[in-house]
């Protein structure tokens, strides 16, 4: 049984939101919860615009987000039972919907940290890999049922999940139908961090605090240049990585941090 995660303390924060999402703030965090536990959190149409109000009325000040889920899973994926209903075109938009809010999301203003348990499972985990890091509790287990659905990725799956694991993984997930497992998922790269039953919320809060503490330029730089640079030809990669680093460097910000640095006030870089 899983232990009760750390209480979510912190203040409720204003987005109108639907009842399978709930918001809090905690200095500049936000926590985005989803609230559904009763259908495992499975990602309908109301949840996932709901997702895209919240990033659209993050205050200015918020600095970093946490999203993780209610109950003993993160997320069963997209919720099926709204699936039978469309038609090619509408399934088209209705991909094309799940696009625009994950991309929101990955290039959006400020860094995500998933806190994962229980399943990550088909849209669930296409959700945690448009954040930018990801903490597992030892129960989570990661799963792409599409296959044995008899549907496809629709929610970035495709080219994000790949970019994580390599495609022989996906494949191998897809086609046979198989869980990996917390140990697995982080040995994989799926998460970055692996923590105990309980302890995921207040680790995504610790991390994403830490990522608040960074320069908002260099945060910037690391969400919307590194994967771009990442993936374009080495030679246009360089150049745009030059760009980049004189832009974060003349600062002002930049200036003050190194200067904190020289005159002994900025923190060493120590092993943990
Ligand atoms: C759902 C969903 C869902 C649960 N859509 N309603 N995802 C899947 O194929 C995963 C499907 N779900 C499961 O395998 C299991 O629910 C779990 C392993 C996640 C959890 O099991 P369990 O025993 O704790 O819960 P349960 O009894 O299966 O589910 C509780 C309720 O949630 C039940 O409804 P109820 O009215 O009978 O109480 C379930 O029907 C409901 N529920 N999962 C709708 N996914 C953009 S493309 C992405 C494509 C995908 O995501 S494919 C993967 C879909």
């Amino acid at each position: 049984m899983r232990k009760p995660s750390k209480k979510l303390s912190g203040k409720p924060f204003a987005p109108k939101l639907p009842a399978s999402l709930a918001a809090k703030r905690r200095g500049e965090i936000a926590i985005l919860r989803l609230s559904r536990p009763q259908k495992r959190n499975a990602l309908d149409d109301t949840t996932i615009l709901g997702i895209e109000a919240f990033f659209k009325a993050l205050p200015k000040d918020i600095k970093a987000v946490v999203i993780h889920g209610a109950g003993q899973h993160f997320s069963a994926g997209l919720d099926l039972s709204e699936l039978t209903e469309r038609n090619t075109a509408e399934a088209v938009q209705h991909s094309r919907m799940w696009h625009r809010v994950f991309d929101a999301m990955q290039f959006g203003k400020v860094p995500i940290v998933a806190v994962l348990h229980g399943a990550v499972v088909g849209g669930g985990l296409e959700l945690a890999a448009a954040c930018h890091l990801r903490v597992a509790e030892r129960s989570t287990y990661y799963a792409l049922p599409e296959g044995s659905r008899g549907i496809f990725l629709g929610g970035g799956g495709s080219v994000r999940l790949p970019r994580l694991i390599g495609v022989s993984r996906v494949m191998e997930l897809m086609l046979t139908g198989r869980t990996y497992g917390a140990e697995d998922g982080q040995s994989f790269g799926l998460s970055h961090v692996l923590v105990d039953d309980g302890a995921g919320l207040a680790k995504g809060i610790e991390l994403a605090e830490r990522v608040a503490s960074n320069a908002p330029l260099s945060n910037f730089a690391i969400m919307h240049a590194l994967p771009r640079i990442a993936e374009s030809d080495p030679s246009s990669g360089l150049f745009t990585e030059s760009l980049m680093a004189s832009v974060a460097s003349n600062s002002e910000d930049a200036k003050t941090r190194l200067k904190d640095f020289l005159e002994k006030r900025g923190k060493k870089v120590l092993r943990e």
